[in-house]
């Protein structure tokens, strides 16, 4: 197991339901470091380019415009193998298929206001930490 950096976003339908704090807890109990957090409201262009690889996919549209509707918490999280733990905690896309205890089981309202993102692999995560971080924002 390697120490690994992983982009999370809590996303606007947490925000709005002020439980930043509540999912917060929830990844620093299962063990991920918060070391570097900002909270932004982000613009069409910049969900469209985050959310790029999607641009195909039917819910594209739905899907920026949902995450530009409300600020969200752009944060890096620093764990031994902490994309894959940061996944585990998340719980499923759906939260229908989310294992009781992750935060999407927890506090998500559907498959699309799903309370969190999280980088899918180690390649990823580099590249989403530096869409929102530079260097010296992130102080492990
Ligand atoms: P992930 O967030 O679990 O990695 P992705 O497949 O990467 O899931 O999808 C990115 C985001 O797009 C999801 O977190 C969710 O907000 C939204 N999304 C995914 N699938 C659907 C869908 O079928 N309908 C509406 N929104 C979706
Ligand atoms: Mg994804």
């Amino acid at each position: 197991m390697a120490l690994e950096r992983t982009l999370s976003i809590i996303k606007p339908d947490a925000t709005r339901r002020n439980i930043t704090g509540k999912v917060n807890a929830m990844l620093e109990e299962a063990g991920l470091r918060i070391v570097a957090q900002r909270r932004i409201w982000m613009r069409k262009h910049e969900a469209e380019a985050f959310y790029a690889v999607h641009k195909e996919r039917p819910f594209f549209n739905d899907l920026v415009q949902f995450m530009t509707s409300g600020p969200v918490v752009v944060q890096v999280l620093e764990a031994d193998d902490a994309v894959a733990l940061n996944r585990r905690v998340m719980g499923a896309t759906n939260p229908a298929d989310a294992d009781e205890g992750t935060i999407r089981h927890t506090f998500a309202e559907s498959i699309e206001a799903n309370s969190v993102h999280g980088s899918d692999s180690v390649e990823n995560a580099a590249i989403e930490i530096g869409y929102f971080f530079s260097g010296t924002e992130i102080v492990g």
